[in-house]
């Protein structure tokens, strides 16, 4: 990606003139996310996928703002709301819409659906299903970065239901003493299900709880690619540098309900469509237009090779085969005669 120039903003913080190819990146990859997630809404409706599908839509820039910041070589894990992550790095629709259908040609062979995409190649390392049980994961890559000399940094994604949990304060705690080349990233979407962050805790500026471990720390407009981006090149400057972690406070929102069945009486309507004056899609779409980066024209091609792209995705699951039952306990354990217990 072409390099962004960097000036000092008002705040004293650096200020980055992105050139267009990263406009056009953040367009594409967002855009993507949203119209395979919107097709995976009404295959859901359909029962072609099945059990728990948790949305990402509204939240794209967390994703396509870091991705332009970091390095092919730099890890990822997140939790749940995992379809799009690697949809963004670069993981193929096919593999993801095969695996949310449960077929062995998805990324995860199948076993895995909704809340267990992987892709070892783009170094993202899933999808987890336990809330906040990927912090001290994320942590443990990256300590073993550090340990093997890498530069690489660790991106460690979570919601703010999970910074309740004791295993992020562990984590946070020992990442900061052992200067762990991690960025901590609390997606904070307003909400744990259906609790708001305000009925979980008197603290409710998540960001400070980096204070307890003297951990930088900072919140981020994360309904924009371009804070995303800056903030998460400061943090991994300091981590490429020895100097530890980061966390980092993502104010973002999520437009559906927390999975596929949820009635939403937690939220007011007028609540949601505020965000959507925000969305991030449109206020790059904006940017790219008002700036002659590119025409609507160009815009709506892309728009049409991504739908072709989801349609394209789902033909490949709907003929894809479901994985043998005598495969079910390949790939569990790295052991190959792992002793499971069989009745
Ligand atoms: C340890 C644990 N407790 C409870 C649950 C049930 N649960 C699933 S999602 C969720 C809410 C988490 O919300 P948040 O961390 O804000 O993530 P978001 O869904 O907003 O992305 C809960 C409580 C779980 N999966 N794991
Ligand atoms: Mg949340």
């Amino acid at each position: 990606m072409a390099t962004a120039t960097q000036s000092k903003g008002k705040a004293g913080k650096e200020k980055t003139t992105f050139p267009k190819e990263t406009y056009m990146f953040w367009y594409e990859s967002m855009q993507l996310m949203r119209k395979f997630e919107e097709k995976c809404g009404q295959l859901y409706g359909m029962q072609k996928i099945r059990g728990f599908c948790h949305l990402y839509i509204g939240q794209e820039a967390c994703a396509a703002g870091a991705i332009s910041a970091l390095t092919k070589e730099d890890k990822w894990i997140t939790a749940y709301r995992d379809h799009a992550h690697p949809l963004a790095l670069g993981t193929s629709p096919n593999a993801v819409m095969a695996e949310l259908y449960g077929k062995v040609t998805g990324c995860s062979k199948g076993k895995g659906g909704s809340m267990h995409i992987f892709d070892k190649e783009r170094n993202f390392f899933g999808g987890h299903g336990i809330v906040g049980a990927q912090i001290p994961l994320g942590a443990g890559i990256a300590f073993a970065d550090k340990y093997n000399k890498n530069k690489a940094v660790t991106m460690c994604y979570m919601g703010d239901g999970a910074v309740r949990q004791g295993a992020f304060h562990e984590a946070l705690n020992l990442a900061m003493l052992w200067k762990i080349p991690v960025i901590f990233v609390i997606e904070n979407n307003g909400y744990a299900m259906g609790t708001s962050v305000k009925r979980t805790s008197n603290v409710t500026d998540l960001y400070t709880l980096g204070d307890a471990y003297d951990m930088p720390s900072e919140p981020v407009d994360a309904m924009n690619p371009e804070d995303v981006h800056e903030a998460v090149a400061r943090a991994a400057g300091r981590a490429r540098n020895g100097e530890g972690p980061t966390l980092l406070e993502f104010r973002t929102y999520r437009y559906k309900g927390h999975s596929m069945s949820d009635p939403q009486k937690y939220r007011s309507k007028d609540e949601v469509e505020e965000y959507k004056q925000r969305d991030p899609i449109e206020v790059v779409r904006q940017k790219i237009l008002d700036r002659k980066m590119a025409t609507e024209k160009d815009l709506e091609a892309i728009d049409q090779k991504i739908l072709g792209q989801v349609e394209e995705s789902v033909k490949f699951a709907e003929e894809s085969p479901y994985p043998d039952a005598s495969d079910a306990l390949k790939h569990t354990y790295m052991q190959e005669d792992y002793p499971f217990i069989l009745d």
